[in-house]
């Protein structure tokens, strides 16, 4: 565990960029000793030797023998204006595995330490330069797996979770008032008590789906479906392709190519969607055509988008204009597709009520507006409300078992003294959830989960 081993008189290192070989590797240092050991291993290129001061210098690294390890570009951090607040360095080299595995090597030989996952963090803590919050939140940034989970993580500064917390916190003042007056008048209890029911319940929910918003952001909920449909040969593989900006399913002149289903992963109005390609809707009598038809039309139940590519060339079908009526309620888009050939046709007017989108998938035309649809339709998906930390969906499920305890209480009848002390503590450990976050919480959850060299 990191605070067992934390040593502050120690140098610690490490590969700070990502998995070798790569153009460029970043090895840091940080501790007392980081810009001695870096001068007695680094040259300058321009001569004399590497200065203590804030500093980017071209140079040549080698090992302890003298012998070359890399060309590299150092860079000085003097404390306490550095990240971690100590004097630390940053050695740009090649990312080349024998050259960064040597390096580490020769910082090992004089006398650095490897640096624990999230250390150079605790260490900018330690030192004032990093708050528990902070690095919080930075732990959620290396979470994120979609563009807009940045959004919701930046915003948690705008305090709209602590606004929704105080107003949770009313409703729980309100259940107070109204369990002090039964207290008051016993002979009216269950009347009074019964309305102190329904702030309760909607606190309880309110919170959870709170709760739930973290849970879903830190496990990546179950990523939604944008479904590509269609009769055989309308283009649907050519769309996905071109989605996607490669070449992934196979496209061909004969219909039926696409015999399963091809799922790719795609960004979205900043979030993740799986895109599906399906086998193209129509009877079929081959046996492992069917299965890949029937399979198509399982994903497309399920889907939480779908597009219907219609050849525009030969116009819409009856099969196509019914598949649009099963699944009208669902959000979708009607792209009249193969608008390059000459027999395509404007569709008619009453198609234009359900979103047609006129493109052609071989040349582009039309791709960069469908694209522009998508981000609009699919955008809003997302779940209104803040996102909550770590550490405040973890009070908040201590909140919520406050809040349970009480309403359990209350259906069992148990007296107003005691319903109104179980709420008193459901009101305490409420405010909690927005109370200062100390470094005691974010140790293990953060700090495990963080990167070594961050
Ligand atoms: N001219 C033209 N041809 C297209 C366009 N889109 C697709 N095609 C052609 O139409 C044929 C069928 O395209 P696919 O993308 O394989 O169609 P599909 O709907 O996936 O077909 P199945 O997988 O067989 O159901 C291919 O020859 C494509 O090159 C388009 O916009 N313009
Ligand atoms: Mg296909």
């Amino acid at each position: 565990m990191l605070r067992d081993n934390l040593n502050l008189s120690k140098t610690i290192f490490a590969l700070a960029s990502g998995r070798l070989p790569a153009a460029v590797a970043i090895v840091k240092m940080s501790g007392p000793d980081a810009f001695l050991f870096a001068s007695k291993i680094f040259k300058p290129a321009a001569g004399g030797a590497l200065e203590l001061k804030r500093s980017m210098v071209w140079g040549t690294l080698s090992d302890v023998q003298g012998s070359k390890i890399d060309d590299c570009l150092t860079l000085v951090f003097v404390g306490p204006n550095s990240h971690t607040g100590e004097n630390a360095i940053e050695f740009q080299c090649h990312g080349s595995v024998p050259v960064v595995r040597k390096l580490e090597k020769t910082l090992i030989e004089l006398g650095a330490h490897p640096a624990e996952r999230g250390e150079f963090s605790y260490r900018a803590h330690l030192n004032g330069r990093i708050s528990p919050a902070e690095i919080e939140s930075l732990g959620d940034v290396f979470l994120a797996r979609e563009q807009g989970d940045l959004r919701k993580i930046y915003s948690r500064k705008d305090g709209s979770l602590t606004q929704k917390i105080l107003s949770l916190r009313e409703n729980l003042i309100r259940v107070q008032a109204i369990l002090d007056t039964a207290i008051d008048f016993a002979d009216e209890y269950s009347n009074v008590v019964g309305q102190a029911r329904s702030p309760l319940k909607m606190t309880i929910h309110e919170c959870s789906e709170i709760i739930q918003r973290y849970s879903t952001f830190k496990n990546a909920a179950a990523v939604s479906r944008l479904v590509i449909a269609g009769k055989p040969n309308a283009g649907k593989s050519s769309l996905f392709n071109a989605l996607l900006g490669h070449y992934r399913a196979i496209v061909h002149e004969e219909a039926g190519t696409t015999r399963d289903v091809i799922e790719e992963d795609m960004e979205v109005g900043g979030q993740r969607w799986k895109l599906v390609d399906t086998a193209g809707f129509r009877e079929s009598d081959e046996a492992r055509e069917k299965e890949g038809i029937e399979i198509g039309e399982r994903f497309l139940a399920s889907s939480q988008f779908w597009i219907l590519v219609v050849d525009g060339s030969s116009g819409i079908t009856h099969e196509e204009e019914a598949l649009i009526e099963k699944y009208r309620s669902k959000p979708h888009l009607v792209v009249w597709n193969k608008k390059d050939l000459s027999a395509w046709r404007e569709p008619s007017q009453k198609w234009y009520r359900s979103s047609v989108h006129p493109l052609s998938a071989q040349t582009g035309e039309g791709i960069v507006e469908l694209w522009k649809k998508l981000d609009l339709h699919l955008s809003s998906r997302e779940s209104p409300g803040p996102l909550p930390t770590a550490v405040e969906s973890q009070r908040l499920i201590t909140a919520l078992e406050s809040m349970r305890t009480l309403l359990a209480a209350l259906e069992r009848g148990e007296n107003p003294e005691s319903l109104s002390e179980k709420n008193r503590e459901a009101v305490r450990t409420l405010e909690a959830v927005v109370g200062e976050v100390g470094i005691e919480d974010v140790l293990d959850r953060v700090f495990g989960e963080f990167c070594i060299g961050k």
